[in-house]
């Protein structure tokens, strides 16, 4: 299988998280993507190549444009008013304010265009975002063309960004515009398979009321893990969406039993559906050790759950989302599409 992957993520690298209480050195860091790429290469999984320049067009066509404009031009602004560090958002409209009527000064703009105050901003997270888009994109060109399957090595990842916020260590949604760039292309039906053990929000938000892409999510219950407020079972989808949105919330301690059987169900309903392409947000952060998740799944647990997905036969594009083992990234990443390609 061919990956893409491009070293401009290294351009977003912020200096703090705030978690616990205290900032520390995010989770979300450079060195988990160099565990992958090495051990794609220790595996001789197929050959890493740069990704084509980002295609603006199916971004701006499923993003929010002012959104768009914000992450461009967020660190000028933030610089220009002043502010001595990076962007981190301390306010963001709540019950009983505005939720739409956006301020001009920056330090409002970021509230705005954000719902999770751990994930920061600098100079390079516009560019970052744009080369993890351009090798999702790549990737998805490349399934398109015939490929079976293809892999971007994404950072930083998107699917907690929905059409005009980020969060969650996201900015840009990038399996949400592959999955629109598949029905561009041709596919009637896309299906989005969310293993990353937080629930997709920024996808099934993008989704919700359409019919065309069914996304389902395997995560932690939101009673006891972020992204809290979104990601419980009877949210189903709307309108035309109505039956396209399916979430297996799984709580504390789930092992592989469990969350095998909640995979099965979700692969029997995406078949059921008739799916034509497959996107898959490529998380491992379901793995026993992970620092931020709750989870117990083994290595080798990854390897069988790529063979399930494999045998569905479909065309499928994997997206990388999340994994803070940083050592056990690359084992677990490149076990699951070892498993897809054994399968
Ligand atoms: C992004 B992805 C750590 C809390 C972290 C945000 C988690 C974002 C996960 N103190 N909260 O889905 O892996
Ligand atoms: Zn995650």
């Amino acid at each position: 299988m061919r990956t893409f992957f491009s070293e401009d993520h290294r351009l977003h690298f912020p200096q703090a998280e705030l978690s616990g209480g205290e900032f520390v050195t995010p989770f979300e860091r450079p060195s988990r993507v160099e565990y992958v790429r090495n051990r794609l290469v220790e595996r001789g999984m197929g050959d890493i190549v740069a990704p084509d320049p980002v295609d603006m067009g199916p971004v701006r066509g499923l993003l929010d444009q002012g959104y768009l404009k914000f992450l461009e031009t967020a660190w000028e602004e933030w610089k220009a008013a002043g502010m001595a560090g990076e962007i981190i958002a301390a306010n963001v409209p709540s019950r009983g304010m505005h939720m739409d009527r956006i301020p001009e000064f920056i330090d409002g703009k970021v509230g705005y265009y954000c719902h999770a105050s751990e994930t920061a901003m600098t100079r390079g997270t516009w560019t970052a975002a744009l080369s993890s888009m351009a090798s999702a994109q790549s990737a998805q060109r490349l399934v398109a063309g015939g490929e079976r399957a293809a892999f971007a090595l994404c950072r930083p990842p998107g699917h907690h960004s929905t059409r005009d916020q980020y969060g969650g260590y996201c900015f840009l949604n990038n399996a949400a515009v592959v999955a629109q760039m598949c029905r561009d292309g041709g596919a009637a039906r896309v299906a989005v398979l969310d293993i990353d053990f937080h629930h997709g929000n920024g996808t099934q938000d993008i989704f919700y009321e359409r019919g065309d892409v069914l996304f389902a999510s395997l995560h932690g219950a939101p009673e006891h893990s972020y992204p809290y407020y979104i990601g419980y079972a009877d949210e189903r989808g709307h309108g035309a969406g109505d039956g396209c949105n399916l979430n297996y919330p799984m709580a504390p301690g789930t092992g592989y039993d469990r969350w095998a059987e909640a995979l099965d169900d979700a692969i029997a309903n995406i078949t059921a559906w008739g799916a034509d392409a497959l996107v898959v947000s490529l998380g491992v952060d379901a793995y026993k050790e992970d620092p931020i998740s709750f989870f117990k799944l083994d290595s080798s647990d990854f390897t069988d759950a790529g063979r399930r997905i494999g045998q569905m036969g479909l065309p499928t594009v994997f997206v990388m989302e999340g994994g803070y083992a940083i050592e056990a990234v690359g084992i677990n990443t490149v076990n699951l599409l070892e498993g897809f390609e054994g399968a």
